[in-house]
């Protein structure tokens, strides 16, 4: 029997793309309007304003223009998410039909080789070594803030020594607030670098009314809902267990959602939803423990639990604290190294108000050593190092403890903990993530033709077959509300939470209470690349329940 490596394979998917993208469409202006944050304006005075864009398929007599190659630069920023090759393809494949004689260079390791210059030309050969491939490794990623003038200024250098037409930054909320910053500078400046965003994260919280879901989160759910699926599985052959498995996701609790959503845990806690009701940390364990003491009184002492990343800074004593220490340790960060190990909870501690510094000091000593770690450039705690799970089920352990003295519960309670994030970010995307990341990067190179700086690429219509996704552009500065960031109100892109009066919460509420007594688990196995189309070019359950489906 012969023998293919499916990763060799997958290199010669074609992607299916809208009908408006398989050649250069005509860009109109979309007529619908949405409400803007009349706000923002004062932070974007050049670019705000800007009209929705649409892309459609032209009339025969629309280009009337000789075609210039283009030069375009792109970069990759923040954390992995399945898809990113593709985006590139996309911008590749674009390019050279619009222009064989286009070029495209790629900047190394994020925004921060856009200011080294370290750069690579991105031609047919390393395109073709990386289509549909998971990962950012063609041309890395980092997590470089461009935000100061000097930055902006270095930026243009760069791109004047290249000669690029465009710049197309991939990356989430930040990035692409840093890619409108940018946008602004050069049309304040009357530079014609035109800067178009993409949007990419696999924590699915940049989305909105013009983007329907960013790239990497249909795969990276797929991944984690699989791996569930099987402990789910093993967890009910053996009966003895209580899983509790951390899912990526630093803030909103989207993937976490959405893998419940495809496997049906017998809890799954929501991080918006813990805001939303003011619950404690007590709250959330003793909520656990009713559902472990009710499991074992019918026979089952074992069961799932999924806990978004996230969490801590959902719960509003611990947000309390992290505000107080992400303070403390921004004021302190030339000293800290001076302190000892030993030492450094007592002098952080020393330096919080007496009620955080109390609940920070009663806290697990290694959670506590998590929660004083240095922040990421945007200033974000790195949640995927706090080991929420493990602080869960010591605290569990003594509750049931409790009862048990007390004679409220007689069951075992043997507990295991998995944290899965990284496992997921650079998977071979799903058929989804494949094409709409290659729908993306050609809508962007469309918009770069068009002269459209200061807009997102998006696609549109998801949940309906490839070719009838409707590519669009959306301002930048439309998607920002003013956030306080650093004691500085600042115009930002804002992050979308888990809504829990949408269609996916009320689903996983009217079900949690019958998933939670007995056994409803699902198991969805891998991703599957061949098939009928219904198994491998669906999405997200979360964007089927918002549409309705
Ligand atoms: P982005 O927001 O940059 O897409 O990154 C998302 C994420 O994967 C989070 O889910 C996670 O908390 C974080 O990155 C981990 O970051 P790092 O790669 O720096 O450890």
């Amino acid at each position: 029997m012969s023998y293919i490596r499916l990763d060799n394979l997958r290199k010669h998917y074609s992607p299916q793309i809208p009908k408006v993208l398989e050649s250069l469409p005509a860009v109109e202006i979309a007529t619908n309007y949405a409400p803007i944050e009349e706000s923002v304006s004062a932070f974007f005075p050049a670019t705000f304003g800007l009209p929705l864009l649409e892309l459609k398929e032209p009339t025969s007599s629309e280009e009337t223009q000789e075609r210039i190659p283009l030069t375009v630069g792109v970069l990759l920023s923040g954390g992995q998410a399945p898809g990113g090759h593709n985006v590139i393809a996309g911008i590749f494949d674009a390019l050279k039909s619009y222009h064989p004689a286009s070029s495209l260079y790629g900047f190394l390791m994020g925004p921060g080789g856009l200011l080294k210059k370290q750069v690579r030309e991105l031609t047919a050969d390393v395109i073709n070594a990386y289509r549909n491939s998971g990962g950012f490794d063609m041309i890395g990623s980092d997590r470089t803030k461009l935000e100061k003038k000097e930055d902006f200024a270095t930026a243009l250098k760069v791109a004047h020594s290249l000669g690029l037409d465009a710049l197309v930054i991939i990356g989430g909320d930040d990035s692409n607030t840093n890619a409108a910053l940018l946008a602004e500078y050069c049309q304040a400046v009357g530079d014609p670098l035109v800067v178009v965003g993409c949007p990419k994260t696999i924590d699915g919280d940049l989305k909105n009314a013009w983007i329907e879901t960013s790239f990497g989160f249909d795969t990276c759910a797929k991944v984690y809902a699989e791996l569930i699926g099987n402990i789910q599985r093993d967890c009910y052959s053996s009966k003895k267990y209580w899983h509790f498995i951390k899912l990526m996701g630093r803030s909103a609790s989207h993937l976490t959602l959405e893998c419940a959503l495809l496997t049906q845990p017998n809890v799954a806690i929501i991080s918006e939803e813990i805001a939303a009701h003011n619950r404690t940390l007590n709250d959330i364990v003793t909520q656990l423990a009713d559902v472990i003491v009710m499991r074992s009184e019918r026979g089952m002492d074992f069961g799932s639990v999924l806990i978004p990343e996230g969490l801590v800074e959902f719960v509003p004593r611990m947000k309390a604290l992290i505000v107080e220490l992400n303070k403390v340790l921004a004021e302190n960060a030339h000293k800290l190294h001076l302190v000892k190990r030993s030492q450094i909870l007592n002098y952080l501690a020393g330096k919080l108000t007496e009620e955080s510094a109390s609940f920070f000091l009663s806290l697990p000593k290694e959670m506590a050593y998590q929660l004083s770690m240095e922040r990421d450039p945007h200033g974000n705690v790195q949640v995927s190092r706090i080991e929420t799970e493990e602080l869960i089920v010591t605290m569990l352990k003594k509750e049931l403890d409790k009862r048990k003295a007390k004679g409220e519960y007689k069951g075992k309670f043997s507990a295991l903990t998995h944290f899965f994030g990284y496992e997921g970010r650079c998977s071979m995307p799903s058929n989804f993530d494949a094409s709409y990341c290659y729908a993306l990067g050609r809508t962007a190179t469309y918009l770069a033709v068009h002269h459209r700086s200061g807009y997102m690429a998006s696609v549109r219509n998801l949940v309906n077959h490839p070719s009838e996704w409707q590519p669009a552009g959306i301002p930048l500065t439309l998607m920002m509300h003013l956030e306080e960031r650093k004691g500085m109100l600042k115009a930002v892109i804002k992050k979308s939470l888990v809504d829990i009066e949408g269609a996916p919460f009320r689903y996983f509420r009217k079900h949690r209470h019958e998933w939670a007594e007995g056994i409803a688990y699902h198991y969805p196995g891998p991703i599957q690349y061949f098939g009928p189309s219904a198994v491998c070019d669906n999405t997200t359950l979360t964007l089927r329940l918002e549409n309705h489906l």
